[in-house]
């Protein structure tokens, strides 16, 4: 078969071509803008591989989209491809709106127009909005309503709106999936993770929004590659799946955790303005996936943050390459005077 994923140069994506490529012989096209956020260097090894082919290219630019897929002729989409980064959803909310939007909608058309076996929407428990702190009892189920909280959210919810509407309108066989926050390997560094464990190496202050007590349900993305993987093969179209693990932290645990791993002080925890309209807790129930198609995270969080560290001491070449250019001026603004 051949798979196109879209975004494959940055994070999750870039982990799921090695996934794909590791337990699979279907051919990996890789469509990635290289924004900011994509990386070649983190496809230097599925490069050497003949399975695998980089194209550059933007999701939103129809001409090309539908050049690749006449070319191609893929099987299945696995759509990557997004803007990711909720504080610059709230700088620069219409970038949001071009790609995860705009983006997914030319996907959309060209799967209508040169037909395929599975598109697969990408998605994040965003969507469902946030959870409150004082109900541990409640999680997101693929049944919980849409209500988002953030320009990036929102384009995400949009999306998969879009999504179901052409699996009804037009038939195309889509799936979705909507997981938790993923952390490990080519995680890009303005993400809380790497954020924390770069500037502890570097001696700098760690800088927690509000007062730290917001909780994500963290998830290895080796967890989540396996998860979609499930979907695209064995999924049923038309369903949505959540995707997690029952690792909940609240922000001001995870940090004191990798401060710990690395031996550094917690005095250099700053507490800092917080987020505007900052989600309080994600909580995902995966019973769907798990009863379904037999899928349980493999990784536990205290495991997990471990490798996660030791990826990113072994990696530097990788990250101090980004954090030297364009990213200082993103840090300076976001961050100086907080
Ligand atoms: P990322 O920001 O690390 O990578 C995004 C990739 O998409 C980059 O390689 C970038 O160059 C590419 N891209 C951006 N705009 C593009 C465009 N117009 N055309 C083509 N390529 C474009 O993001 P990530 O964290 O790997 O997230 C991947 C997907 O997973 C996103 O759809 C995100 O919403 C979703 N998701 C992420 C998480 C998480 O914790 N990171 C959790 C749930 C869902
Ligand atoms: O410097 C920081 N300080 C801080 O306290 C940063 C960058 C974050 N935080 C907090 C905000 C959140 O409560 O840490 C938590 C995690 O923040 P992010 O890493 O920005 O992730 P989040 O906003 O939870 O969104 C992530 O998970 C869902 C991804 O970026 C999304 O793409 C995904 O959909």
């Amino acid at each position: 078969m051949k798979i196109i994923v879209t975004g494959g140069a940055g994070f999750i994506g870039g982990n799921f071509v090695y996934y794909e490529l590791k337990n699979h012989a279907d051919e990996i096209i890789c469509l990635d803008k290289l924004t900011y956020a994509g990386n070649l260097e983190t496809l230097a090894e599925a490069q050497k591989n003949s399975k695998f082919k980089f194209v550059r290219g933007d999701i939103a630019d129809r001409e090309a989209v539908y050049k690749l897929f006449e070319e191609v002729k893929p099987d299945i989409v696995v759509n990557f491809a997004a803007e990711s980064h909720v504080d610059r959803s709230i700088e620069e909310p219409e970038l949001f709106l071009r790609t995860n939007i705009i983006g997914t909608s030319v996907l959309l058309d060209a799967c209508k127009k040169f037909g395929i076996k599975r598109f697969h929407q990408v998605s994040t428990d965003e969507v469902y909005g946030d959870l409150p702190l004082d109900r541990p009892d409640l999680f997101f189920t693929e049944t919980t309503n849409l209500h988002t909280s953030s320009p990036y959210s929102a384009s995400k919810a949009a999306a998969d709106l879009l999504v179901q509407a052409y699996q009804r309108t037009y038939q195309i066989p889509a799936t979705i999936s909507r997981c938790s926050n993923n952390y490990g390997p080519y995680h890009f560094p303005e993400k809380l993770i790497p954020l924390m464990i770069i500037n502890a190496l570097h001696e700098k202050k760690l800088p927690v929004y509000g007062k730290g007590i917001n909780v994500r349900d963290w998830l290895y993305v080796e967890d989540h590659c396996a998860a979609i993987d499930l979907i695209i093969r064995r999924g049923t179209v038309g369903e949505v799946y959540n995707i997690g693990g029952h690792n909940e932290r609240t922000n001001l645990e995870v940090v004191k955790t990798i401060l710990k791993i690395l031996g550094k002080s917690e005095d250099l925890i700053e507490f800092v303005t917080d987020r505007k309209g900052h989600d309080q807790r994600y909580a995902i129930d995966p019973t769907k996936i798990s009863n379904e198609l037999g899928w349980t995270p493999q990784t536990k969080f205290d495991n997990g943050i471990k490798k996660t560290v030791a990826w990113y001491l072994d990696n530097r070449a990788w990250w101090e390459k980004i954090i030297s250019g364009e990213y200082k001026n993103y840090y300076a603004k976001m961050y100086d005077n907080r």
